[in-house]
């Protein structure tokens, strides 16, 4: 292997000359000027003479952004030791000091948010609002860190025993293994990495393999505050690398957590091979979630939020809108107004003004789309509206789709699943609203749920025990879009794991109880007595 790069000059890719929607330009402002790496601790790059590369086309149009280098296992096993050794000097750095780390990568996303923002939207697909949106995201988990720094606080409790006292503290874990997902390629990163970090955590940063360039734009971004503050390289690291990467991470006893967004097949796999080791993981895998809509609901804004919900991000949030679970009474307007909304929808580049939906990640996802339509139209739904694959000028690479509207049944299998894609279900309901809570938790996940009424006994009835059992319960608001400063993620399916905000930071410390005895005598817990 040759040597790591000295300087962070260089990065995992391999630039192409190309300036389409300027993001030549982009590029050159994020500092990817030109590559040989596939891992990057902080400062330094290395894994520059890997044979195997990936090339990162952009689901926009078609056209190849960069290659990147894939990290061997020689090239893990660095970034590990790397990280150790950091964690040595971090976990001595005070809980605020590290809190004004995060503040200046904060400062740094805000001065790059133009940029990053479009390298989101361009890598990713998602509509440059969105992609600056999810900048904003990590701006606002790092403000939220940097209070939190000083807030890593536990409880202090009355001993039983006479001049005792009793309390607990939190002390860091040591190594926090982060695996994201396509479809927040940067946000979902900086939720775990910023806490982990106020935590006294270093960080090991797997992308996904569809969208690592953003990675290595962030590793840009905040290797100037590492190295102004001299801080030492493998506080945060990132491995360009494929599936091989995310399963030596699962298995790696030095990583006492391990973070993983995506699918709940691979959060299954992740979650069983942690779980052996006795480790601990922090799933937010698939949602299946739904609005419930009652005869009480303001059904304009309802309709405006079931159109975010489902095909914001071109239906690929684990947060979309998939089902949406209608009162009979109002059934026959909302169709008609969604059936009336979706055809107009403006479908394009995501980083041309006025387009709201943009391409799928691959066509993959086109596939699965086209597959779950013909599914659910065999198993007796009806599409109503949408389901083409687009083509023609502007729509070359056979990536974007007509987001679909599907009568359906709760019960269907293709219903039951998460298809990553703009499919809404809509499900009729009769009755009250506990026969509407019922649909909505007759599936096996469990990320989020809504409920658009004005009336108060229907929305306390759905956000009672007894009503969602999601982890994310909204009224007059739809499912998607999340603010930071709550917990984020879902039962069942969904995994388990809260990420972001309240104080989803506990997962990413070790809790201890302390007990301490000021007198002279030593009496024993529970009244024993163990005289000699
Ligand atoms: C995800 O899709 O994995 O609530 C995250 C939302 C966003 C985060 C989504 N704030 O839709």
């Amino acid at each position: 292997m040759k040597q790591a790069l000295e300087e962070a000059t260089a990065t995992g890719t391999d630039v192409q000359d190309h300036d389409h929607h300027g993001i030549r330009q982009v590029l050159r402002e994020l500092g990817i000027q030109e590559i040989n790496a596939a891992y990057s601790t902080g400062l330094k790059w290395g894994g520059t003479d890997n044979e195997q590369l990936l090339s990162i086309t952009s689901p926009t149009d078609g056209k190849l952004i960069a290659k990147v280098r894939l990290a061997t296992a020689v090239d893990y096993e660095q970034v590990v030791r790397t990280a150790e050794e950091a964690f040595t000097t971090w976990r001595l750095v005070p809980a605020p000091k590290r809190g004004e780390i995060v503040r200046q990568i904060g400062n740094k996303l805000r001065d790059y948010k133009d940029p990053l923002g479009k390298l989101v939207s361009y890598e990713m697909g998602k509509i440059l609002q969105e992609g600056l949106g999810e900048v904003q995201e990590m701006i606002d988990i790092c403000d939220f860190a940097v209070g939190l720094s000083r807030q890593l606080h536990g409880f202090t409790m009355h001993s039983e025993r006479p001049a005792h006292r009793m309390y607990e503290q939190y002390h860091p874990l040591g190594l926090v293994g982060i695996i994201s997902a396509f479809n927040f390629p940067v946000a979902v990163w900086s939720w775990n990495a910023m806490l982990a970090a106020v935590c006294g955590n270093v960080s090991i940063w797997k992308p996904s393999e569809k969208t690592p360039l953003v990675a290595v734009a962030v590793q840009h971004i905040i290797k100037d505050v590492l190295r102004e503050n001299e801080l030492p390289e493998g506080i945060f690291s990132v491995l360009i690398g494929d599936a091989e990467i995310g399963s030596r991470m699962a298995a790696d006893e030095r990583l006492p957590l391990i973070s993983a967004t995506g699918s709940t097949r691979m959060g299954k796999k992740v979650g069983a091979v942690v779980g052996a080791r006795l480790g601990k993981a922090l799933l937010e895998l698939g949602g299946n979630n739904a609005i419930i809509l009652t005869p009480h609901a303001d059904v304009d804004m309802a309709i405006r939020a079931v159109l975010f919900g489902a095909v914001g991000t071109a239906g690929q949030r684990c947060t979309t809108t998939r089902r949406l679970i209608i009162h009979e009474e109002v059934y026959e307007d909302v169709k008609q107004r969604l059936l009336s909304a979706y055809p107009k929808l403006p479908i394009g580049h995501p980083l041309q003004d006025g387009n709201l939906v943009g391409p799928l990640i691959d066509k993959d996802a086109v596939r699965m789309f086209s597959e779950a339509l013909e599914r659910v139209q065999a198993e007796g739904g009806t599409l109503l509206t949408g389901g083409e694959v687009l083509s023609g000028t502007g729509y070359e690479t056979g990536t974007y789709v007509q987001p679909a509207l599907v009568e359906a049944k709760n019960e269907y299998h293709t219903v039951q699943e998460e298809t990553f894609a703009p499919i809404l279900y809509l499900i009729k309901y009769s009755g009250e609203v506990e026969n509407a809570i019922a649909l909505q938790n007759g599936v096996r996940q469990g990320l989020s749920s809504s409920i658009f009424s004005l009336n108060m006994r229907e929305t306390e009835a759905f956000l009672a025990h007894t009503g969602s059992d999601c982890g994310i319960a909204n009224v007059n608001i739809g499912t998607s879009g999340a603010e930071i400063g709550g917990a984020f993620g879902g039962e069942k399916e969904t995994g388990g794991g809260r990420e972001s905000g309240s104080d989803a930071w506990r997962v990413y410390m070790r809790r201890q109880t302390n007990t301490i005895n000021y007198g002279t005598a030593l009496p024993l817990a529970q009244g024993i007595k163990f005289d000699i």
